[in-house]
């Protein structure tokens, strides 16, 4: 009887030994890796490096912008080439909602090597630390006439189900931070540039601060626009 009640207690403490070390190993432990693949490329932590042919200069500082949505929830589209890239300034950024695009008009044909995007989030509080959200199903076209129904080049698509209806993209969402994403592309002749959005990870509003388009220009295309 002794015996079977000493093996029954030492089974007790046993387990209960194994208790204890699982439920400490899970406190304590190091972490599981997550295996996961990650869904967005992290936004740059410090200023990208821009690789670009000598005497490429930004053509679209100042130009005029149009979008799918010509009322925007806050701000107005010029902001978009305004030249602020505060994160932190009410009237450095437009926030538009759900499935849109914004455009610009280069006045000028031009060989285009690299675009320049920075977002924000609609809490506006992106400077705060990157990849709190992330800037969803991205599509960028060049083209050589505003309604974009000929001709025109996808240079970056990372709406990876089609929801824009623009095909599925293999490029990734990216996350966003105050360095903004450079994306360099192969020289591309174009006009103007189209740039797509839905929304984000947080939520269905886009807010572009600033949009950098760096080419050259074509001599003898220049157009008179209104700025
Ligand atoms: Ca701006």
């Amino acid at each position: 009887m002794t015996t079977a009640i000493n093996t029954k207690l030492a089974l007790s403490v046993a387990l209960s030994f194994i208790m204890v070390y699982r439920v400490q190993g899970n406190c304590t432990g190091t972490p599981l890796p997550n295996t996961d693949p990650p869904w967005y490329e992290p936004a740059a932590t410090n200023t990208p490096t821009l690789n670009i042919p000598k005497g490429s200069t930004n053509l679209a500082a100042g130009k005029p912008v149009t979008s799918s949505e010509m009322e925007p929830i806050i701000g107005e589209l010029n902001y978009i080439t305004d030249g602020n890239k505060d994160l932190q300034d009410v009237t450095s950024s437009v926030e538009l909602f759900g499935k849109h695009h914004v455009q610009i008009d280069l006045l000028t044909n031009a060989t285009i090597y690299a675009i320049w995007v920075w977002h924000n989030n609609s809490k506006m509080s992106a400077h705060l630390m990157p990849n709190v959200d992330v800037a969803n199903g991205v599509v960028i076209q060049l083209g050589h006439e505003p309604t974009f129904t000929n001709n025109t080049t996808t240079v970056f698509n990372a709406d990876s189900d089609n929801s824009l209806g623009l095909g599925k993209g293999e490029d990734m969402p990216f996350g966003i931070f105050q360095y903004g994403k450079v994306i360099h592309i192969p020289p591309t002749p174009a006009r103007f540039i189209r740039v797509y959005g839905r929304g984000g990870k947080l939520d269905e509003a886009t807010k572009y601060v600033e949009i950098e388009v760096y080419g050259k220009p074509i001599s003898g295309t220049e157009k008179k626009g209104d700025k």
